[in-house]
């Protein structure tokens, strides 16, 4: 009897292919990579809005980056050490978002070209969610997500929250989301732009990256989500899937919280808004998926108990959340994330379909 060994499969994984990393490099504004004066021997990445504030501490000023970021061989010899099988590979924030609209269109179809090459060269462990140039026109976008459709590799997209500028309820997306839709693309929605800095306080550089990365993240997540499900997105687009990052912010937590204001909301009631919907758990368990980087089973919980183990799926952040030690070959955020899912699942079989199972059956990875 042949025993099939399960697959460990991880979904949120990002890559800045080289020719992404050359970009940066040619910028003096957010995001760019640049070595500073004080450690001319090492790059460091800037990506998040306000990094490099004059008044930001150096070991706050962004983050070393090396090859980890963007040469394929490091993912591959992470996904070993860390015995993953499978990775869907996505470009990290804040992808091209900050492109002028005149350059976009070409950009995305370099970018995702690359991504796919790069898979390409390892077939059967690699996939990709694709970039798309949002800061062009609606028409340029959805060519590319019809494009998408033709490269080997591509299971869906990766996006942010700002949608064309002005929020994912906007309904100038319609027809991203009607093409995206048709396409059966998998978005995985992932957050970049974080709160408004004057919510961390005065004292916000004594805290490095931990307000924004642990709160600012989740919550831009939830309110972006959130603004999809009250304006209708689910309701007109009833097939659209969303893989939402880090285990959907808050929205697990949250839901009763969101779907009881609208029942309560008067304003909604006169506008016919509230009863004429899908409910929030509805849209949980029909279009939402949600990744299991979350760290602890406390989270894990929450996401199994709104969504369903067999809409969760294992994931890492690499290169994101290193080690800070030196010679720890095996990175904790890793590990906290396979733990949590032992200790949810008690490791049963629904570990399996988080950890693997699930990716393969609803990205299609065995094709
Ligand atoms: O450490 C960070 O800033 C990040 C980031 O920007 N994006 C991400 O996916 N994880 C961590």
């Amino acid at each position: 009897k042949s025993v099939l060994k399960m697959p460990i499969v991880d979904i949120h994984t990002h890559i800045y292919p080289p020719s992404y990393v050359d970009l940066l490099r040619s910028r003096k504004t957010v995001p760019y990579v640049r070595n500073f004066e004080d450690a001319p021997d090492s790059s460091r990445l800037i990506i998040l809005p306000g990094e490099d504030d004059p008044s930001t501490p150096s070991t706050s000023r962004g983050r070393p980056i090396g090859a980890e970021y963007y040469d394929i061989k490091q993912k591959i010899a992470f996904m070993d050490q860390h015995k993953i099988d499978k990775s869907v590979i996505s470009l990290a924030n804040p992808w091209l978002d900050f492109l002028p609209a005149s350059e976009a269109g070409d950009a995305a179809r370099k970018i995702n070209d690359d991504v796919n090459e790069i898979c390409a060269g390892y077939p059967g462990r690699l996939y990709a969610f694709g970039t798309l140039p949002l800061s062009a026109d609606a028409d340029t976008i959805v060519k590319e997500v019809d494009r998408l459709s033709s490269l080997k590799y591509m299971r869906g997209v990766i996006m942010g929250t700002s949608g064309l500028g002005n929020g994912l309820d906007d309904t100038k997306l319609d027809p991203v989301w009607a093409a995206i839709e048709k396409a059966g693309q998998m978005i995985f929605l992932h957050p970049h732009y974080g709160l408004p800095k004057e919510v961390y306080g005065p004292r916000a550089n004594e805290y490095g990256h931990v307000l924004p990365l642990a709160l600012g993240f989740p919550l831009e997540t939830t309110i972006a989500v959130s603004r999809m499900l009250l304006s209708g997105v689910w309701d007109r687009f009833t097939k659209l899937n969303v893989l939402l990052a880090h285990s959907g912010g808050t929205l697990p937590f949250l839901a009763g919280r969101i779907e009881s204001c609208i029942l309560h909301d008067g304003h909604l009631k006169k506008a016919g808004t509230r009863d004429n919907r899908r409910k929030v758990w509805d849209i949980l368990k029909t279009n939402i998926y949600l990744d299991a980087v979350i760290y602890s089973e406390v989270g894990l919980g929450a996401a199994v108990a709104a969504s369903g183990a067999d809409r969760l799926l294992f994931g890492t952040d690499h290169p994101f959340f290193p080690p800070l030690e030196e010679d720890v070959e095996e990175w904790h955020s890793v590990n906290a994330n396979y733990t949590a899912i032992a200790k949810v699942f008690d490791n049963d079989g629904r570990a399996k379909d988080v950890l693997g199972n699930n990716a393969v059956r609803i990205l299609k990875l065995d094709e």
